[in-house]
């Protein structure tokens, strides 16, 4: 199988911002450097230099060359990049790029909610559809769902939250970290100085059904998950009361499509984990910190889940998921609670000011761990969460401690500019072995955050540039010429894994919605479709357009926040 991969001068399809860098990647047997042009929409070559050429790119294997057409700000439509008698996909110079990306990939989290209709109004005629899971036939519904055999004596109404993914199944540890992502992408229009832009993610900047209730959408839309992470909690006076179940998920594996109204498998609670009870005290008591101007009552709410979550978890920390409890749904087994144990105790000391969270937070091994590792954070991995916000959201910490932790995010972002300088392809992600994998571009996209993180933290430029940078890769600037979100770029993904989605497999059903990104390149090649496919791929070519490739290609509500947030500061006009 041998991919088209289009024009060899590869480029952020969508395209670069005035004031930001553009660095383009030329693929090419030649070994010295070539000359290139920067052509407009008439084809008059505006701007013109030569290659550098940077030999073998250990993530794809090719011999490439990187162009540097920084120098030119003026914004234009429709330019191209020509080298070695190839021209580049088009794409702009605009200062406005990510300003409809924000709301695009925000938006999908309305589009994957469960439990209520979707409004063809809001949304669009193709994305409307009944309710899922409220026990209307076939579905067997989440609201008096019992758990697996065994597990427990008593139902919850568990309705409501987002699908997860391509799949039908909630999981707490997902649910919490794009909780907190969104929140997070509001919290910074308080925190950070040079954004200041909290209008654009104000009432009405969302096509939610809340929309003009006065309350930020954005916050609108978290909530919509915070109040079903709260609902999974195990009720006072059972077993293990104040934990949260790990997940709750079909009985058995569905096929595709299936639209959420119409699975008509059993729905059961798994057991609960010290895992999703950390990342429901964590994602809770941001929440509760950033609702209590907009609602006193549901912020308490939040905050009392959060700390009965938290003493629950120190009750018993050592519950963990079983990595084999994988059918009908994911597993997301982790067996290191430590990293949750930190980002709840963070979330709960900033948002309540109490000196025995800050007690925990000095105990733990990531106090003065390096939370930051080359892979990124992610779902498993959510020490970085905590230490974000410890860093920008205003608390009690002394001077020097707050000092000792944002220099410890700028290191981290250091490290992650001297991995981006080594990759052809300009992003924050080493390319040997164990690089590329499920999921990734969150990944990729997580590290860009600590980027944008630094610099709103110190100002300095190079910090903004590179989180920029990572955006090339993600819209185009990479080994397959592959934008991987839909509606964003001249070639980009558009038949992610999905059961509501599939467009692919019945052309009366919509793709994605504009905005939503794909996995991404995943050398595991998890999946029985992109192994026969791929066997042997270069990882940054592991990955296909198709739907049945659920490990390359699916969609999932934490891969979208990790965008959303991104989206969100690169649509500030927070230049240097
Ligand atoms: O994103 C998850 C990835 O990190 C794991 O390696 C993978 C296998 O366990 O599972 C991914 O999550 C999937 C979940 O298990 C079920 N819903 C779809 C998720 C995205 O593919």
């Amino acid at each position: 199988y041998v991919p088209d991969t289009g024009p060899r001068v590869r480029v952020n399809q969508v395209g670069y911002l005035p004031d930001g860098p553009k660095r383009a990647t030329l693929v090419t047997d030649a070994t010295t450097a070539l000359p290139w042009q920067l052509q407009n929409s008439a084809g008059v070559v505006v701007r013109s230099g030569t290659t550098t050429p940077r030999g073998t790119d250990a993530a794809s294997g090719q011999n490439v060359h990187t162009i540097d057409f920084t120098g030119y700000a003026a914004q234009a439509q429709h330019l191209t990049l020509a080298a070695d008698g190839e021209t580049s996909h088009p794409f702009d110079i605009s200062g406005t790029l990510y300003d409809q990306l924000r709301s695009d990939s925000l938006q999908f989290f309305y589009i994957q909610r469960s439990g209520i209709a979707i409004d063809g109004g809001l949304v669009g005629a193709a994305y409307a559809r009944p309710a899922g899971h409220l026990g209307v036939a076939p579905n067997q519904g989440d609201t008096d769902v019992p758990c697996q055999p065994g597990v427990c004596d008593y139902r919850l109404d568990a309705r409501g939250g987002w699908y997860d993914a391509g799949d039908h199944g909630k999981y707490v540890v997902n649910g919490g970290i794009a909780t907190a992502q969104l929140l997070s992408a509001y919290e910074r229009t308080k925190t950070a100085p040079t954004a200041g832009f909290g209008a654009a993610l104000g009432d009405g900047t969302l096509r939610v059904p809340e929309r003009g209730n006065n309350v930020p959408d954005i916050l609108d839309e978290a909530r919509w998950e915070l109040e079903w992470l709260l609902r999974m909690q195990v009720p006072a006076g059972k077993p293990l009361a104040g934990m949260a179940h790990h997940k709750l998920h079909d009985q058995n594996w569905t096929g595709l499509p299936l639209a959420p109204q119409a699975d008509p498998q059993p729905r059961e609670l798994h057991p609960p984990s010290t895992a999703a009870t950390l990342n429901l005290a964590a994602a809770a008591a941001q929440g509760a910190r950033l609702w209590a101007p907009y609602d006193a009552a549901f912020a308490d709410r939040a905050l009392a889940a959060a700390r009965t979550a938290y003493a629950a978890a120190k009750a018993h920390p050592a519950v963990y998921a079983s990595a084999n409890d994988g059918n009908g749904g994911g597993a997301y087994s982790d067996n290191d609670v430590t990293d949750e144990f930190y980002w709840a105790a963070a979330e709960l000391y900033l948002t309540t000011g109490t000196p025995a969270y800050r007690t925990d937070l000095e105990a733990s091994p990531h106090h003065t761990g390096d939370v930051f590792s080359a892979t990124g954070f992610s779902w498993g991995s959510t020490a970085a969460l905590g230490r974000l916000d410890l860093a920008t959201v205003p608390s009690g910490l002394p001077a020097a401690e707050r000092t000792r932790i944002r220099a410890s995010v700028a290191a981290a972002a250091d490290a992650y500019l001297a991995t981006a300088a080594g990759q052809a392809y300009g992003l924050p992600m080493f390319g040997g072995p164990g690089a590329y994998f499920w999921g990734a571009n969150s990944n990729i996209i997580n590290n860009a955050v600590v980027l944008a993180t630094a610099f709103d933290l110190t100002g300095q430029a190079r910090y903004r540039t590179g989180a920029v940078e990572a955006m090339d890769y993600v819209l185009g600037r990479n080994a397959l010429n592959q934008s991987y979100v839909t509606g964003w770029g001249e070639n980009a993904s558009e038949n992610q894994h999905s059961r509501i989605f599939a467009n692919q497999l019945d052309p009366a059903l919509p793709h994605p919605p504009a905005g939503s990104i794909a996995g991404g390149a995943n050398a595991g090649l998890d999946d029985p479709f992109a192994k026969q496919l791929l066997d042997g791929c270069e990882p940054m070519f592991c990955y296909v357009d198709d739907i049945n490739s659920y490990a390359t290609n699916e969609v999932a509500v934490n891969w979208n926040s990790a965008l959303a947030w991104i989206a969100s500061f690169l649509a500030d006009r927070s230049a240097p």
